[in-house]
């Protein structure tokens, strides 16, 4: 669907306003409100340059309910871009373009605060003549998503841990997410809780596997990596063209975590035909076509660096972070839709049927998905 453009009326206005604040050469033509993502508020905004290049640019607020320090936020993204960006120009020269980058805004930082616009600015660029997807359409998108976030993983892997912070603690801690899941139901403040004691009734009897993974990482079992931890399939750019991975973007939660986290969000986003917003849970389900691409796309990327405990980890993981998320869509439910945007007042409860009905349906694929990883692994070996 093509995205409105506002070239004047007060959606410009604010949008040109915004822009206005960073190192943008040109005259302003037309803004668009991009709605991907449920956090963050994102604009487009397109000038022309006196010599009649069209530029465009990403322009985006970050969500300071959710991102309650967003200067730390700024700090590994500035960190996380220039280290990449660097990386990138040393094997290409036009590498640049293709990658993202922060613009300078007035007052000498890569951001700005600007109250009248609700908050905090950044400025990137637009990554140019790729697109995104909200469900994978075939196996070799699931393949490219898959190396992308290996590609990532890659590297960010020779980064010093101790330069990135944890914008929100406990991110992917499993157990900690349930136990705030479970003190959402008791204080139940909307009176929801009656609407979903089936949903609460299964995570509860999942319960005992979510402390697997951190409990090995505690023991030493895991390696800290620095990840990306948002894997969601929009977050890959792709040529328009040939459909091949270009970039990955969305680096507000780049932290220490585990490899497994960012590939069991791939395979929440990219093994099912039907989005986290699909109300016919009959269309929602794992496709192992799809999962198989996926891993195959991410161990060729990352199988160098992976241990044996985090190959041996992936098809859980997938199974952890699906119910990861749809536990978190219920807690959001529950306390009034405070965290995750929404278009309708059951949009939560949708979503979290949705992530409890894959996640179903993951476990029950379990034993086959743990199959073909090992049968992969030991391809490599050979
Ligand atoms: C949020 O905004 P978006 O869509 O990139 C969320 C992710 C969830 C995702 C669910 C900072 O990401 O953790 O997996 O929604 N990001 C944050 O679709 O909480
Ligand atoms: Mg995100």
């Amino acid at each position: 669907m093509a995205l409105q453009r506002h070239t004047e009326g007060p959606i410009a206005e604010r949008i040109a306003h915004i822009g206005d604040q960073f190192a943008i050469n040109g005259e302003f033509q037309y803004g668009e409100e991009l709605r991907n993502g449920h956090i963050n508020t994102t604009y487009r905004a397109c000038y022309r340059t006196e010599d009649g290049h069209i530029d465009r640019y990403i322009l985006q607020r970050i969500n300071d309910y959710v991102f309650k320090d967003p200067a730390v936020v700024m700090r590994n993204v500035e960190k996380v871009t220039r280290h990449i960006t660097w990386k990138l120009m040393r094997r290409r020269k036009d590498a640049a373009g293709q990658t993202l980058q922060l613009y300078p805004a007035r007052g000498g930082r890569n951001y700005i605060y600007l109250p009248e616009c609700g908050g905090m600015w950044r400025c990137y660029n637009n990554i140019e003549d790729t697109h995104t997807y909200d469900v994978v359409e075939n196996t070799r998108q699931a393949y490219q998503a898959g190396y992308a976030f290996g590609s990532f993983q890659d590297l960010v892997s020779d980064m010093n841990p101790c330069d990135i912070k944890e914008s929100i603690p406990d991110f992917h801690n499993t157990p900690r997410r349930f136990a705030q899941l479970q003190e959402s139901a008791e204080k139940d403040v909307m009176g929801r809780a009656a609407n979903c004691q089936e949903e609460i009734a299964l995570l509860t009897e999942w319960a005992p596997e979510y402390g697997k993974l951190i409990e090995m990482q505690i023991r030493g079992e895991l390696p800290t990596r620095i990840t990306h931890n948002d894997t969601k399939i929009n977050n890959v750019m792709l040529d328009e063209e040939t459909d091949e991975a270009v970039c990955v973007i969305d680096l507000d939660t780049v932290m220490p975590g585990l490899s497994l986290y960012d590939f069991g969000d791939m395979v929440r986003t990219a093994t099912c035909l039907a989005n986290e917003d699909e109300e016919d849970l009959s269309k929602v389900y794992i496709q192992m076509p799809f999962f198989e691409s996926l891993a195959e796309g991410y161990l060729d990327a990352a199988h160098g660096f992976l241990t044996p405990n985090e190959t041996d980890n992936l098809a859980f993981a997938g199974w952890l972070i699906t119910t990861e998320i749809g536990m978190r869509f219920l807690a959001d439910y529950l306390d009034g839709d405070r965290y995750f945007k929404t278009d309708k007042p059951e949009h939560n409860l949708i979503r979290a049927r949705n992530q409890l009905k894959l996640a179903q349906s993951i476990r029950e694929k379990l034993p086959a998905m743990q199959k073909y990883v090992r049968r992969l692994v030991k391809s490599y070996k050979k």
